[in-house]
């Protein structure tokens, strides 16, 4: 029989996961005076940058922007070297915020949460790690990654291979040497997309093999320019107003913060649509995803700024016929990822670098050497699977969680994940999670210290009261499930093969898991919400 240790005690919360998330609810239960414990499975803090060490692995938010608001003192003593941080400055920032914040000493690592049951009778949840050590808590929040769970490669026949393998999403800590091997990468991606570019620099042959080409723009990283991070500085408060009032909590265009779009790409006269385009061009990174109002929802409005995009990567390669499998034309710009890159579409000019088009000749296995792709042997030394994520519900759903009535989670969502506010579901009580399924889409770090917010209110509202749960009522979670999913048909995501829609998961129903109406409406629903708890049944305790 497994021997099992508990802690005994009752904690008020457990939090699930020490990258940007976890660190920051963390940090807010402890503030609170709450008795609260982080386990997190990697061996330090950073979450996405303490797994994705890939080379070339980097933010594509601004540095000023991807950073924690909730310090003035740690927005003004740390200084960032890049306008976009690689991924080792951002995990060193992560190190220096638990160090700063003493998070540490709340930490696990190297444990994984294995599993969370709700106990009817003491109202509580169980929770178990890996190490079959038992913990109870009133409170769980999962802060678990919308992009944690790697989809793991399974091709036929690729055991047989005798070479190399990687995952970009499970790089190793100590650096790999390419010098000399013939390489190979599945998925163009981000995460391909950004590993192409420096993996053929040292490589002596990189075949890429793509699926599907992204639409991706220039990032334009460069060293941090003083100038503006000390405008930024002398005023932070002011950007992170525009952050907070903004769709997505990203606005820098030209160094400038930019206002809310107001106009329709239609109702502009079309060199004034291009010079704007050229503009955030010329800008680089992900500042399309503001350019007018209809750019997500009408199909002539978005076809302008595909045509544009598309213009743009054509000059950027050489051979024609290579540059043609690199353009996208079967789908709608942004409602896949938009990918920024550095020097991507350029490096196809590589004499050492092959794009293999798997829509032509699709893999036909792997063997000893290398790949097979439509009946011919491309020998390889190395494979990189750079193939993504389950997104937004993958890392719970692997977690074996029971609410109410033994109810599993992921069972649950076999159907279609539920949540009202993209942060509970009803027959969890207690339970909730951040920058999950139902969340907007919005930069991460910020939504992190909104929902932490939020939730340390929902706690201390409940302490105050002398109650023990609180969940969502059906009919609440209902409707926020719907509104996300008109949203959701108000846009040109539903049209288009992809992740928000769960498509690149066999079997994954198709219902779009970020809340598309904006940071702003988000937060007037959750505000509301708190007023009184109305939309939630609050039970147990006096
Ligand atoms: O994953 P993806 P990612 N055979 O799902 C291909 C964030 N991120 O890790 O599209 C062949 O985008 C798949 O092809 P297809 C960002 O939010 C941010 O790159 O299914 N190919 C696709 O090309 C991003 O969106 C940053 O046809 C297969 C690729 O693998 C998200 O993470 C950097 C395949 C997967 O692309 C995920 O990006 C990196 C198969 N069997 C990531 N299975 C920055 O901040 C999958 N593919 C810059």
């Amino acid at each position: 029989m497994s021997s099992s240790h508990s802690t005994g005690g009752r904690l008020d919360l457990i939090v699930v996961g020490a990258g940007f998330s976890g660190m920051y609810m963390l940090h807010q239960a402890k503030c609170s005076g709450l008795s609260v414990k982080c386990f997190e499975a990697g061996s330090d803090v950073g979450g996405t940058w303490y797994w994705n060490r890939y080379p070339g692995a980097r933010v594509d938010i601004e540095s000023l922007e991807y950073s924690y608001s909730f310090s003035e003192e740690l927005q003004q003593e740390w200084n960032w070297t890049e306008r976009y941080a690689g991924q080792p400055e951002l995990l060193k920032y992560s190190q220096h915020v638990a160090d700063r914040f003493n998070l540490r000493e709340d930490i696990s690592f190297d444990t994984r949460i294995v599993s969370a049951i709700f106990d009817e009778e003491t109202l509580c949840w169980v929770v178990r790690t890996n190490r079959n050590e038992t913990f109870t808590t009133q409170f769980c929040v999962f802060a678990t990654g919308l992009l944690s769970a790697p989809i793991e490669p399974n091709f036929d026949g690729l055991t047989e291979f005798k070479g190399e393998q990687y995952l970009t999403s499970r790089w190793p800590h100590d650096e790999v040497d390419f010098s000399g091997k013939r390489v190979g990468i599945i998925g163009t991606g981000s995460s391909g997309i950004q590993a192409i570019p420096r993996i053929a620099q040292t490589a002596e042959h990189l075949t890429v093999f793509q699926r599907t080409p992204a639409y991706t723009v220039p990032l334009r990283n460069c060293s941090s320019q003083t100038k503006l991070h000390q405008e930024v500085k002398n005023n932070y408060a002011a950007l992170r107003s525009a952050e907070a009032n903004s769709f997505a909590g990203f606005t820098l265009v030209n160094s400038q913060v930019e206002p809310v779009p107001t106009q329709s790409a239609l109702e502009v006269p079309p060199d004034e649509r291009l010079r704007e385009y050229e503009t955030r061009w010329q800008s680089g990174g992900l500042c399309f995803y503001y350019t007018y109002t209809d750019i997500l929802t009408s199909e002539s409005a978005n076809e302008t700024l595909g045509e544009f995009i598309r213009s743009k990567t054509r000059e950027r390669i050489r051979d024609p016929e290579v540059a043609e499998k690199l353009v996208p034309t079967d789908y709608h710009i942004l409602t896949r990822r938009l990918s920024a890159d550095t020097d991507y579409c350029e490096t196809y000019n590589r004499e050492n670098v092959t794009l293999v088009d798997l829509r032509e000749k699709p893999i036909d296995g792997f063997y000893e050497n290398g790949i097979s792709v439509g009946g011919q042997m491309i020998d390889l030394d190395v494979i990189i699977f750079a193939t993504g994520f389950d997104v937004m519900t993958g890392a719970m759903d692997r977690i074996d969680i029971r609410g109410r009535g033994n109810q599993s989670l992921k069972k649950r969502w076999e159907t279609g994940h539920t949540s009202y506010l993209g942060m509970m579901t009803e027959g969890f009580p207690n339970l909730l999670w951040m920058n999950g399924p139902g969340s907007p889409f919005y930069n991460p770090l910020l939504q992190a210290e909104y929902q932490g917010q939020w939730i340390s209110r929902l706690i201390s509202t409940l302490k105050t009261n002398g109650k023990k749960c609180i969940e969502p009522l059906l009919e609440s979670e209902a409707a926020w499930v719907k509104l996300n999913d008109d949203i959701g048909a108000m846009t040109l995501f539903p049209k288009s093969n992809n992740y928000y829609m769960g498509d690149n998961i066999p079997g994954k129903p198709r219902r779009i898991l970020f809340y598309f109406g904006g940071f702003p409406s988000y937060r007037e629903q959750c505000e509301s919400a708190a007023v009184d708890y109305s939309g939630f049944r609050v039970f147990g305790g006096v």
